[in-house]
């Protein structure tokens, strides 16, 4: 049975349980990016819910900010191996999200979109239940650009790279389908805890 930590927030005395395997700390807050960082407009912002090919819902920035926000402290874990605790973010849970779209459960994977064209899959299970959100703010503040603003997916118990940035979409799927990096040799998955790095971890 592995310790995740899910107590002691604001003791930041004790770590222990709190690194995954393989994982260091680190105080900053590294950016990583395969490309170009986008640049969107509050103006130009929209977010789209889509069943298979069929988008069911679409907000603009005013109305996607005027969906309940949730704040969470959650630790992060970037598979370059750094791991980042008691990081702040406040946003729109997924179910809520999904609630003023009138969707349940319409299919179980999702492929989240962002506006540089990345993508990446995660099973439904695993952006309910208050474990996942589409973030607006980090640390009190707008989330900066390169850290994936206007609004970036965030999934923190799995590696980082779930956690899209400049998200524009989230997609239902039949399958799970593989995502960018999932493409590129890394994890369908992605369990920090198991080491879910490679394909084949
Ligand atoms: N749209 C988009 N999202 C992305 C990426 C990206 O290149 N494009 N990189 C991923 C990777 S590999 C990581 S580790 C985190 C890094 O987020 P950060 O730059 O805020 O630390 O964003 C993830 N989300
Ligand atoms: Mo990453």
């Amino acid at each position: 049975m592995v310790t995740r930590g899910f107590t002691g927030r604001g003791s930041s005395g004790d770590q222990s349980g709190r690194i995954p395997p393989g994982q260091h700390l680190v105080e900053n807050f590294p950016v990583l990016t395969a490309g170009p960082t986008p640049n969107v407009e509050l103006a130009d912002w929209k977010f789209t819910v889509k069943v298979g090919p069929k988008p069911v819902k679409v907000w603009n920035w005013s109305e996607f900010n005027a969906l309940p926000k949730t704040k969470v402290t959650k630790d992060i874990h970037c598979v370059t191996s750094w791991s980042k605790l008691d990081t702040i973010w406040e946003g729109v849970l997924i179910e809520d999200i999904l609630a003023d779209a009138g969707l349940d459960r319409p299919t179980d994977f999702v492929l989240a979109h962002s506006y540089d064209d990345y993508s990446t899959n995660v099973p439904l299970a695993d952006l309910l239940s208050g474990k996942a959100m589409v973030a607006l703010k980090f640390a009190g503040q707008p989330i900066t650009r390169d850290h994936g603003g206007p609004a970036r997916l965030l999934v923190p118990h799995l590696y980082f790279w779930k956690s899209a940035k400049w998200v524009k979409a989230l997609q239902f799927t039949t399958r799970d389908e593989a995502g960018f990096w999932e493409l590129r040799g890394y994890h369908i998955y992605g369990d920090p805890w198991r080491e879910q790095r490679y394909t084949d971890d």
